[in-house]
């Protein structure tokens, strides 16, 4: 059912008013904490890429200490364009471009400081690398979504309350001057050692009160209502608690999330969630295509394999959190050829992975128990290509399955499910089992969590029938799609 269009709405209240007037069977509430608009229409993104630049690329380092001349900055052959739809072909749906990283170097004019691209020797300090970023971005059809780096080595301020307002100004240039924003990220790596005009020393920042985030933060909603906020506590998307490229196994889109500040957070709950938790912050995944963030020469022999892509895309989407994935352009503004060929093999896995999709030949799809008997929540439901209506059972129903039957054998060995996120998550284990021609059942596939998004990858069966059990459940379960293919990989 369309739980959110009007005409349903409607139903709705009159059934609330009228339980038994047209015989309509009720949804089931909401389970715990649900996603906002702006974090459903996020999760619809599952992937899209970072863009990490700055005087690091030219100057062979990771964390730029804030010193360095601005005229190195200096891409000669930068063109977003060669970019787009590279990272369009496999699959991202935008960019999130490192506007100003730890090292203080603004890649926009600024009005608020000279240490940009007005002082260096590009486009004779008249270009802005963001708002051509922005403009490729969008002539591509891709979101385009800002970091903004807390931490600033260069700046003479930080760690003085004058420095929250110059972030802010920046803030407010960034959200104000290049369209739409889809995410801000807002790193968690702090204080240490930097320039910091001058004063060469080491400062140190209480991560829970200096910045005073929830100000900063009600300032990203005001100018950019769509655009989601990351950093270690959300509010909107939490980091999942390593660069590796995974997030749990078992993966609650939910956690406390008062407990956490950027830069104080608990590893395990980062990664898995917590099922019991009051607020709905879902993972996203920060991961390289190369060792480093930035660009150097001695790691182009080092950049991850397509099949090392597509093991981190199952342990990100396929695990139900975003994937935002990495890919440094070089000095000279570009992509090599190392990332290009590594992307472009990623993207040929992805469309072997998912492109031969076999629900076509499901000729029944039937429950082992159907919400009000109604067809508005039958099994059906999960297989039409509306994210918006889905299966369901009785309250209280915590085990239960799904049995998919096709006109004849057919070779599955991938399976995706989705949960309908807007009555919150439920499900924390379930099976797949297949049948074979003499109709025995065996298990192909077991996993927890599934979320906006699972992915299941195993070996060739011929099955005349598929059945997923839901094996446990926090409330009824409420599954909105279901599909299952023969990948060619
Ligand atoms: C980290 C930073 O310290 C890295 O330099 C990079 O920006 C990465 C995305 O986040 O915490």
């Amino acid at each position: 059912m369309k739980l959110r269009s009007t005409f349903s709405n409607l139903l709705l209240a009159a059934a609330v008013l009228v339980p038994s007037a047209c015989g309509q069977t009720l949804p089931p509430e909401p389970y715990g904490p649900v996603p906002s608009e702006r974090q459903l229409a996020w999760h619809e993104l599952e992937s899209y890429a970072f863009i990490c630049i700055t005087t690091n690329t030219f100057n062979d380092l990771e964390w730029g200490y804030g010193d360095a001349d601005p005229d190195i900055f200096n891409p000669s052959g930068f063109d977003p364009e060669q970019w787009m739809p590279l990272l369009k072909e496999a699959g991202l749906k935008g960019v999130v471009l490192t506007c100003k990283h730890h090292d203080g170097f603004c890649l926009w004019p600024s009005a608020y400081t000279d240490y940009s691209v007005k002082s260096s020797a590009w486009k004779d300090g008249k270009g802005d690398f963001v708002g051509d970023v922005a403009k490729a971005a969008q002539k591509y059809g891709m979101k385009f979504g800002v970091y903004l780096s807390p931490w600033d080595r260069h700046d003479l301020r930080y760690g003085s309350p004058a420095y929250i307002e110059y972030y802010r100004d920046q803030m407010r240039e960034l959200l104000t001057n290049y369209g739409p924003v889809f995410e801000v990220w807002e790193d968690g790596a702090n204080g240490g050692d930097g320039y910091y005009g001058g004063a060469c020393e080491k400062r140190r920042i209480d991560g829970r009160t200096y910045y005073d985030w929830p100000n900063t933060n009600a300032l990203v909603h005001e100018l950019q209502p769509d655009a989601c906020i990351f950093s270690d506590a959300g509010p909107d998307v939490r980091w999942c608690g390593n660069e590796s490229g995974y997030v749990g196994e078992t993966n609650w889109g939910k956690m406390v999330r008062a407990d956490f500040a950027p830069g104080v957070y608990d590893v395990d709950i980062l990664n898995g969630g917590d099922e019991n938790g009051t607020d709905w912050v879902p993972a996203e995944v920060d991961v390289s295509i190369r060792p480093g963030w930035f660009w150097h020469e001695s790691e182009n022999s080092e950049v991850k394999s397509p099949e090392c892509l597509l093991d981190i895309y199952y342990s990100s989407v396929g695990r139900g959190a975003n994937l935002i994935l990495n890919i440094p352009p070089d000095n000279r503004g570009l992509f090599c050829d190392e990332d290009v060929r590594s992307l472009e093999g990623f993207a040929e896995l992805l469309k072997k992975e998912f492109g031969n999709c076999v629900n076509g030949g499901i000729k029944k799809a039937e429950a082992s128990q159907v919400r009000g008997g109604s067809r508005t929540y039958s099994a059906r439901q999960v297989l039409d290509e509306d994210h918006e209506t889905y299966w369901t059972t009785e309250d209280g129903t915590t085990s239960a399955s799904l049995t998919f039957t096709f006109r004849q054998p057919t070779t599955v060995n991938r399976a995706m499910l989705r949960e309908y996120l807007p009555l919150g998550q439920r499900i924390a284990s379930f099976n797949i089992e297949a049948q074979d021609e003499s109709g025995a059942w065996k298990e192909v596939a077991a996993a927890t969590t599934i979320g906006h998004k699972r992915l299941l990858r195993f070996d060739d069966v011929t099955a005349t029938a598929l059945r997923i059990n839901i094996l446990d459940a926090k409330a009824c379960p409420v599954i909105s799609d279901v599909k299952f293919y023969k990948s060619g990989n």
